[in-house]
């Protein structure tokens, strides 16, 4: 299997270009409906060690349906596929350029939450124009074990997001491990109190917000992925998913540039458009960077061919 990792703003995305398996036809939700049922067991050795690494998340390269987009492509992390990835379009738009298969300028990618618009300016810098997004339910207060009461917004930005703001919790790297604990908490408490897009859609993501105490930076915040990792990156879905709140509470004119950075001080530029649905369509500027590119094995009797689980 063919792969080329690469990491935007420090969050991993490993491209696999070829060796992937079979999804046969149709959408790409589908597709990705049979990747996340038929090979967990494939995409999961993919993502964890020996073979992945903490908060990676991977991009399988397939057909697009329309033939108006350079490719298709399908996320997962080490615990779920998911609808759509920020930085990992990112990353895809740097890789499929270094192997000459994107040039410069505009291209339309499908993903299984919809198209999307990317513009890579260089080497290294891509805007994504992301889906619609949106707010689902505003001021939601959950009972949390040990946090207590905790009040966020429901917003979805190609995957669904619980956003805290203000963070219960500082967001400075010291406490990483703490806000990793918080956030599995309140998704726990999401689950339970069945907090859920319109047709049952899990909360998949919680997202700390705080403000930045950088100069010029507007926010800082902390997310949390589907496989219990951080991500180092200030999170493209989750950005759009946050561009959603500001902008149906008035705290953002449309077409405003912000800068939202991640936990380990990470940035994209970020503003949007109003959307035709009532939402709005996100624009994510940041830069990827090629770390690696490998042949990955799954050779029989590999006592971790699948990776390790613990
Ligand atoms: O950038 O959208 C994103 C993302 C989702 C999970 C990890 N990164």
């Amino acid at each position: 299997m063919r792969v080329i990792d690469s990491h935007t703003g420090g969050e991993p995305t490993r491209v696999i270009l070829d060796g992937g398996p079979d999804l046969g036809g149709g959408s790409l939700a589908e597709r990705a409906a049979r990747l996340a049922t038929e090979h967990k067991d494939l995409y999961r050795a993919i993502m964890l060690e020996p073979r992945g690494q903490p908060a990676m998340v991977g991009a399988f390269v397939v057909d697009p349906v329309d033939p108006n987009c350079a490719v298709g492509v399908i996320y997962f992390d080490a615990a779920a596929v998911i609808g759509m990835c920020g930085h990992g379009t990112i990353g895809l738009a740097v890789t499929l350029h270094r192997t000459g298969l994107l040039p410069l300028g505009t291209h339309m990618i499908e993903t299984p939450a919809g198209r999307v618009r990317v513009t890579l300016h260089d080497g290294h810098t891509v805007t994504v124009e992301n889906i619609e997004s949106r707010l689902v339910r505003r001021d939601v207060t959950l009972d949390v074990a040990q946090l207590g009461l905790v009040t966020g917004d429901l917003a979805y930005g190609g995957n669904w997001f619980f956003i805290v703001d203000p963070s219960p919790l500082p967001l400075e790297p010291d406490n990483i491990p703490a806000l990793t604990e918080a956030a599995k908490m309140v998704r726990a408490a999401a689950w339970a109190q069945n907090i859920c897009g319109e047709k049952g859609e899990a909360v998949d993501h919680v997202i700390f917000q705080a403000p930045s105490p950088v100069a010029g930076v507007l926010s800082r915040n902390f997310t949390l992925c589907p496989d219990d990792a951080y991500d180092r990156s200030p999170c493209g879905t989750g950005s759009s998913a946050r561009l959603a709140c500001l902008a149906a509470r008035g705290g953002l004119p449309p077409e405003t540039e912000i800068i939202q950075e991640s936990i380990i001080g990470s940035q994209y530029r970020l503003s949007y458009r109003p959307g035709p649905q009532g939402g709005v369509l996100p624009s994510i500027t940041g830069a990827a960077f090629i770390t690696a590119e490998s042949r990955l094995f799954f050779q029989e009797g590999d006592p971790f061919v699948g990776g390790i689980h613990a």
